[in-house]
């Protein structure tokens, strides 16, 4: 009797230990608005990997890519709402919430990875705060290779963009539509093969990293590598869901992500070029922008920056302060 007691007790406590680790392990799902083979995808995944393989399993990361679980411009909310725990925004694309969000998509402010990365440390502290406010913790950031014009015919000047039929994935690629008389719509990237093919859209700003991932060579032939800014993508999590974690699975978030943000600018930077080569070798026309078109462009970034300022008041005039140190 006393025997089976004995055996029945450990078999509880084998039970329990058993148990525990699984009870103390956490889930997270991860959408992010990008295909499964694009560089920041790749990077995310990778940190989901080292997230797991430093936590020992005890949190799992589950990415979801190319919009599956929640499409791009839905990710931010579902995270304020808590039916995901971290994901991938462009942060550009909220704007409108803040104008500091819109500060890496002013039209040659920041144009090369230098500038794009003092631009970062200028506006990282206001962006943390502001998207702290909502819930939502900053864990890295990477930047898209540079942004050229995408056109379905030859371009020369800007008034060669009047009546486009002009895609938009944040609020200063419409202003940049409306100040050239085209006509924006929002176009998230997983859409944008879709929109070419039926003729939604004609012409548009990206990067040839978005250019290549939706094969727009099929419709477009032409890239005007005006390199205009580097907008980024933002990984972040929900508060409460870091919370949730033990400080040891705190750290390791931490850590792989500051190793993701570290390797993912290194390899956009690196990549660039080979984006490029994939346009041509698929038939696109890849020219630098006929000086008229540069220096009109430049202008309209002009008119981009003073509305800017306008807007973002003293949080803006810090952050350029800070950044043109
Ligand atoms: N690709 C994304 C954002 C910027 C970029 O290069 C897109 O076109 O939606």
């Amino acid at each position: 009797m006393l025997h089976r007691r004995l055996a029945l007790t450990s078999t509880v406590v084998l039970t329990l230990a058993m148990a525990l680790p699984a009870a103390a392990q956490q889930k997270w799902d991860m959408p992010t608005g990008y295909p499964a083979a694009n560089f920041h995808t790749e990077n995310i995944v990778q940190f989901s990997k080292d997230v797991e393989k430093s936590t020992a399993g005890k949190l799992k990361i589950t990415v979801h890519d190319s919009g599956s679980l929640f499409k791009a411009n839905e990710i931010k909310r579902a995270l304020q709402g808590g039916q995901a725990q971290i994901g991938e925004i462009i942060i550009s694309g909220y704007s409108n919430e803040n104008p500091v969000y819109g500060v890496d998509s002013i039209p040659f402010l920041a144009t090369s990875y230098t500038d794009a990365q003092k631009l970062w440390q200028a506006s990282r502290p206001v962006t943390e705060a502001n998207l702290a406010k909502q819930g939502l913790k900053v864990l890295y950031a990477v930047p898209w290779p540079a942004q050229g014009i995408f056109s379905t015919k030859p371009l020369n000047s800007v008034a060669d963009l009047k009546g486009a039929k002009w895609r938009a994935y944040n609020p200063n690629t419409s202003r940049i539509a409306q100040l050239v008389g085209a006509q924006p719509v929002t176009v998230q990237a997983a859409e944008l093969t879709q929109a070419l093919a039926t003729g939604t859209v004609n012409t548009f700003m990206t990067s040839g990293a978005t250019g290549y991932d939706s094969k727009v060579w099929e419709q477009v032939k032409y890239f005007y590598d005006v390199a205009a800014w580097l907008p980024k993508n933002l990984v972040i999590v929900s508060q409460k869901s870091f919370d949730a974690l033990d400080k040891p699975s705190q750290e390791a978030v931490l850590k792989a992500a500051a190793e993701a943000e570290a390797r993912g600018w290194k390899v956009s930077q690196e990549k660039t070029a080979w984006y490029i080569d994939q346009l041509k070798k698929n038939g696109m026309t890849v020219d630098a922008g006929s000086p008229q078109l540069k220096a009109e462009l430049r202008k309209l970034g002009e008119t981009i920056i003073a509305e800017w300022a306008k807007q973002a008041g003293a949080d803006g005039q810090a952050i350029l302060d800070a950044y043109r140190k």
